[in-house]
């Protein structure tokens, strides 16, 4: 199976590992509808892969209504969506849940679940009226382990997790199929939105191997690519160099 002549909607498709998937994707024959709050970089991601390639939409996926103004703009031609990767994602600070500011979780809440929430809702419709497509939700290795300073953005992918599961179990019957993608320490802008300064960015990855956007787009393209009767429910992935490695005993 390939993903030749599908379309694809990747939500944030101007940096990360969004950006690399929409590269790829091209390069395998699709096209691709690239969302993101950042207008240049759309642009320059359609001068890069071709008009007739790359269909992009700026909207913030926070806004419930610009994501309903955003879908309802898709021109027919690329209107049947085979696949929704809702990507777009944050984490803020990594300071302990006592310290962290209010308005950071409910960003991360905004983003994390209700973009992804309001983005399935608004494809879903026709995917099931075409009794065919597929949603790959971007979750993380946070959803699955705790890490101190990890809180609500853990919090977020545990939820992101179990919406996955909880929607394939609505969807069984139909051929629609769901993936939850977990990664973990991956080398994008990831670290600069969380940490906000570049030198602070540098030392997440100092000394380390990490996944990179491209890695973590070509395990989204393989898990697109398997036969229609093929669902790979979770995809857990993370560098060599980082593992879950046991609980935490703090001694007095
Ligand atoms: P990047 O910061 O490089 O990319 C994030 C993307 O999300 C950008 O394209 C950004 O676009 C978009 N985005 C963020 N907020 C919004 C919004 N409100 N509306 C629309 N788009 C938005 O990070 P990654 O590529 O690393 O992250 C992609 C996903 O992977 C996220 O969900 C993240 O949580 C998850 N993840 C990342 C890991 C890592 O270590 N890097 C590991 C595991 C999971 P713009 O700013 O233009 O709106
Ligand atoms: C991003 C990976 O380790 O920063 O989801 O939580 S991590």
């Amino acid at each position: 199976m390939t993903i030749d002549g599908q379309i694809i909607l990747v939500t944030g498709a101007t940096s990360g590992f969004g950006r690399e998937t929409a590269r790829l994707a091209v390069a395998d024959g699709a096209r691709v509808i690239a969302t993101g709050r950042r207008q240049e970089r759309l642009d320059a991601l359609q001068e890069e892969l071709g008009t007739e390639n790359l269909l992009p939409l700026c909207f913030d996926i926070r806004d419930h209504d610009a994501v309903a103004d955003a879908v309802a703009s898709i021109p027919e031609a690329w209107r049947p969506i085979d696949a929704l990767v809702n990507n777009a994602g944050l984490a803020l600070n990594t300071a302990k849940a006592q310290d962290v500011p209010m308005d950071e979780w409910e960003r991360m809440i905004d983003t994390n679940i209700k973009g992804l929430i309001y983005m399935t809702r608004a494809i879903l419709p026709e995917m099931l009226a075409r009794d065919r497509g597929y949603i790959l939700n971007v979750g993380s290795m946070a959803g699955n382990y705790p890490y101190p300073g990890g809180n609500v953005y853990g919090g977020s992918k545990a939820f992101v997790k179990q919406f996955s599961l909880n929607l394939r179990s609505d969807l069984l019957g139909s051929n629609i199929r769901v993936t939850n993608l977990e990664p973990g320490l991956a080398e994008t802008e990831f670290s600069l939105v969380r940490l906000g300064d570049e030198a602070a960015a540098d030392k997440v990855y100092e000394g380390t191997d990490p996944l990179t956007g491209e890695d973590v787009a070509r395990c989204i393209l393989f898990c697109l690519s398997q036969p229609p009767h093929v669902n790979i429910n979770r995809m857990e992935i993370m560098p060599t160099c980082q593992a879950p490695a046991g609980l935490a005993i703090h001694r007095k």
